[in-house]
């Protein structure tokens, strides 16, 4: 935790002006650190975060990209002539040096306007869920005429399975000729004998992108439940915020992630198992906004592969934590010495849950491109 005069030492390296009364760390992020900077009034007025340079080693490349995407909306909204635009698009103050990033010699800082008035969740209901996915459609929509290379990876191969599978074998191979580890894979052996099982399924979208059946597009790449802002007072849809990882990837991802975090009904890291179910009506209406405001600019095989993305991320994410438990811990934040363990055996429990409903999500899909497609024959 920074002191608030080396805050504000850090914060007067950027073009805002006013001064500072205190400061507090904010927000349940696994990588970056956040603070929520006060005014003189006790008025909650920045996001102060450091940038996770170890992770993110592309800070040039993603500061870019957020520069790029958040100029691009603000750019539609104000096109459509949308009001309180300031609380629908984040805001990054610049240097003195024009730079939208500050490196004081060891850490990456960045310093973006806080939305007054505004709320992230980590459990919604069906009607937040059906906002949500109409916020993401309109994000994918909003940037799907950003020409082709316009932005960069900001993490490689960041939502790519073969990958995370190969840094998976890694780690247990690393772990097993590691004294102070080996211990941990003798403990993890059912989990990795469940994930080896399903390699051949979950690599399928990597060689269907091969294939050319679908595209990259630009995405968000963190689609979690607590990666947007609501109103606090009439509980409309503001802004999705956490944009890191916006970067190229497959629209299955960002229905994935926002599905795996938001209808489990037990937490990411949950320790009671018996919490962990699948709340489908979440899924059901998150597809149904996100379908209203994406289908124009999605192939009929990306979306009958939607619901496939639920699966694919829970996976992945119960890889990534299984594979940091297997390292060591040394990617998540944790807060105790099995947290990643953890998380990764409530992450599979939750896709053995989304498993036994998998025709149910398929069938929802196939029923809604029914309904469209006769709706549009129609005229
Ligand atoms: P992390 O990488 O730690 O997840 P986020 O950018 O998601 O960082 O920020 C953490 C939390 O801080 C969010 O869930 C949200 O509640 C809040 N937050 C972030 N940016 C803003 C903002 N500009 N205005 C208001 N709240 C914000
Ligand atoms: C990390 O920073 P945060 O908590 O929004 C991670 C995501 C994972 C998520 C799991 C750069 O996101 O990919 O899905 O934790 N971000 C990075 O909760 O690895
Ligand atoms: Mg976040």
């Amino acid at each position: 935790m920074k002191t608030l005069e080396e805050i504000r030492a850090i914060l007067s390296q950027f073009e805002w002006e006013g001064s500072l009364s205190h400061a507090e760390p904010f927000g349940n992020g696994h990588i970056n650190d956040t603070y929520l900077l006060y005014d003189d009034n006790r008025e909650p007025q920045l996001i102060l975060q450091r940038i996770n340079h170890q992770i993110f080693t592309r800070v040039d490349q993603l500061q870019s990209n957020i520069q790029r995407v958040t100029t691009h909306i603000r750019q539609k909204l104000e096109a459509r002539g949308e009001t309180d635009i300031d609380r629908k698009v984040l805001y990054f103050y610049p240097t003195h040096e024009g730079k939208n990033y500050y490196f004081d010699g060891e850490n990456y800082w960045r310093v973006c306007r806080f939305i007054a008035r505004s709320k992230s969740y980590e459990e919604v209901t069906p009607e937040f869920s059906y906002k949500a996915g109409r916020a993401f459609g309109e994000f994918h929509a909003m940037l799907s005429d950003l020409p082709e290379g316009s932005l960069g990876e900001t993490i490689p191969s960041f939502h790519n399975m073969e990958f995370r599978l190969s840094q998976f074998r890694e780690a247990k191979e690393a772990c097993d000729s590691n004294p102070m580890l080996a211990g941990r894979l003798a403990e993890v052996q059912d989990l990795v004998t469940e994930i080896e099982e399903r390699v051949e399924r979950k690599t399928l979208v990597e060689a269907m992108y091969r294939l050319k059946m679908i595209p990259k597009r630009i995405t968000h790449c963190d689609t979690k439940v607590n990666n947007m802002l609501f109103d606090s007072e009439t509980g409309a849809f503001l802004c999705v915020i956490d944009l890191d990882t916006v970067m190229p990837g497959f629209v299955l991802s960002d229905l994935g992630d926002f599905v795996r975090t938001a209808a489990n009904t037990g937490a990411e890291d949950e320790q009671d198992l018996s919490r962990v179910t699948f709340n489908r009506p979440i899924f059901e209406a998150f597809t149904k906004g996100y379908m209203e405001q994406a289908y124009d600019i999605l192939t009929s095989t990306e979306i009958m592969v939607l619901p496939y993305g639920a699966m694919l991320l829970t996976y992945m994410q119960c890889v990534r934590f299984l594979t940091d438990y297997l390292q060591g811990d040394t990617y998540y934040k944790i807060h105790y010495p099995t947290h990643n363990l953890v998380r990764a055996r409530a992450q599979f429990r939750f896709l053995q849950c989304l498993e036994e409903q998998r025709k149910d999500m398929f069938d929802f899909m196939t029923d809604y491109f029914w309904a469209k497609t006769k709706e549009e024959e129609r005229g």
